[in-house]
Formats: structure tokens, sequence, C-alpha cells
């Protein structure tokens, strides 16, 4: 419960902050987008892990603010790195969504965070988890096509791990499939089946993917044989801060 508390406070008095982790293009490994990966650092217990603290937020009716926190702190950080390096900036920033972020309101939030900051819907990327949009499909799909409406990317997080049917995934709204990070380690023990399934049908769709948590170059360049979009992981970068990624960016845009 004292937890709770700090979080809140943490959140007021935005002692959160986000890191911001390069997803590349496949074809040439250029950056071409960030995620933005909340982190909290507490003055005694140290770094605490979102895996712990989103859902003490759910649980504790914190996430709205942590959500809006979290939207317009990338948007803040996008509009300032357009200032410093102009062309060379990250194109799209993609921000995690919670499930009970799902809601009505979403749209207008993300409108007025894009506003805020002079942004164009473009440069943002919504991640939902696939568990998130089965917990109510009919709302979900509800909510995701205003997102779309707006003209956010929208992006399916950890996808395979779920269990949504193939008939609910043709009817979302969605540019985009996370192939979750268990699916590419699973590449090194020599099974590609779920990855190359899943970037397949995406391709049969017209989605794009981002193949998560490459950790080898061998697995690169099989996700790049497989045909994966994107690739994000801590063989091609880690989760950097926002004054580092500007820095990062001006080299290796
Ligand atoms: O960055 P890391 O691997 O520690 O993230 C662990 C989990 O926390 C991931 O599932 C990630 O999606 C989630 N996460 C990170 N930042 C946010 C955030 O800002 N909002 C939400 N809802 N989830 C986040
Ligand atoms: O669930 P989601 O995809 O949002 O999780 C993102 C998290 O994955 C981030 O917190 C980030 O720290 C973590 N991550 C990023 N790259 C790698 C990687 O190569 N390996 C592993 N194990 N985790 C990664
Ligand atoms: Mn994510
Ligand atoms: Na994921």
């Amino acid at each position: 419960l004292r937890m709770v508390t700090e979080l809140r406070d943490a959140i007021d008095n935005r002692e959160l902050t986000l890191l911001y982790q390069p997803i590349f293009s496949t074809a040439d490994r250029t950056p071409v987008a960030v995620e933005s990966l909340a982190r909290w650092q507490h003055p005694e217990r140290g770094p605490i892990s979102p895996t712990v603290f989103v859902p003490l937020a759910e649980e504790s009716g914190l996430i709205a603010g942590l959500g809006l926190f979290v939207l317009d702190e990338t948007c803040r950080q996008l509009a300032e790195w357009d200032r410093l390096m102009g062309a060379a900036a990250p194109r799209r920033a993609n921000v995690n969504v919670s499930a009970l972020q799902l809601d009505g309101n979403l749209p207008a939030q993300v409108v007025a965070a894009l506003q805020r900051h002079g942004l164009q819907a473009s440069r943002i990327s919504i991640e939902i988890t696939e568990s998130a949009l089965m917990k109510d499909p009919q709302s979900a799909q509800q909510v995701l096509q205003q997102l779309r409406d707006i003209g956010v990317d929208l992006a399916i997080d950890d996808f395979g791990t779920g269990y949504s049917s193939l008939a609910y995934l043709r009817h979302l709204p969605v540019d985009c499939l996370k192939v979750d990070r268990s699916f590419v380690a699973e590449l090194s023990d020599g099974h590609s089946e779920i990855a190359s399934a899943v970037i397949a049908m995406a391709r049969n769709l017209n989605l794009s993917t981002v193949a998560e948590g490459v950790e080898t170059t061998e697995q690169a360049d099989e996700l790049q044989r497989l045909g994966a979009t994107y690739l994000q992981g801590f063989s091609l970068a880690e989760p950097m801060t926002g004054g580092h990624a500007a820095a990062w960016f001006a080299t290796h845009g």
C-alpha cells in the first residue's frame, strides 16, 4: 500500500522516466522508430520494473494518470528531437497502452497530446497487447477504429501469446504485429515454425511485422530471410534515455 502512495507521488512529480529503444528497418538495418518504455527509479528500493508497477497502477486506479504521462512525455520528446535533429529524428514513437486505457477516452487523449506538442498523428504508434484486445473484443474494436480514424498507427504487442482467432484479427483495423520475443528466442534452438507462420500471415493480411527481442545477428539474419519488416532487440540497440537517443540517432540515422 505504501508503494501505491509512492507510485501516485512519482506520477504526480514526474519521477517516472521513459527510455527509448530503437526499431530498425530489416532491409538496411537503419533505425526508423523507437518504443517508449516506462522506468521507475525508486529513491530507496532502486529500479522497479514496469512488470511490477504497471499492474500495481492498474489495480489501484493510477493507470489513467500513468498512461497520460507516458503519452504526453513521448510526444514532448518527439517534438524536442525534431527541434534538435530535424529530419534525422525518429519518424515514429511506439507507446504501450494498458487494457484499462482502451476505452472511449483514449482517442481524445491521444489527439490532445499530439496537439499539445504540434505533432502529426502518424508520428505515434499505439501498442496494445493481444490479451488486452481479447478482454472485450467488441469495445476494443471500436476504440481501435477511432484511433485509426485519427491517423495513428496501431500495433498488436506480444503477438502469438494470446488466443485471438485469426478470423477476429482479420477485422481489426491494425497496421502491425509485434512477434513476441519468445518466438525469436526459439530461432536459436532451430525452431522457426511460429515466427515464420506469424510473419507469413501478416504479409498476407498486408500488415507489417516487428520482431522483438532480437539478441543475436543470427536471429536478425533469419528474421530477414523470413520477411520480418522491422527488428528490435538488444543486439541492435538497448533502451536509452531521450538525451542519449538524440546523439545516437544523429550518428546512426
Ligand atoms: O521495458 P521492459 O522490458 O522492462 O517492459 C516490461 C513490460 O512493461 C513490457 O511488457 C512493456 O510492454 C511494459 N511497459 C513498459 N512501459 C510501459 C508503459 O509505459 N505502459 C504500459 N502499459 N506498459 C509498459
Ligand atoms: O512487451 P513489450 O514488447 O512491450 O516489452 C518490451 C520490453 O522488452 C522492454 O522492456 C525491453 O526492455 C525488453 N527488451 C527489448 N529488447 C530485448 C531483447 O533483445 N531481449 C529481451 N529479453 N528483452 C528485450
Ligand atoms: Mn511493447
Ligand atoms: Na512484446
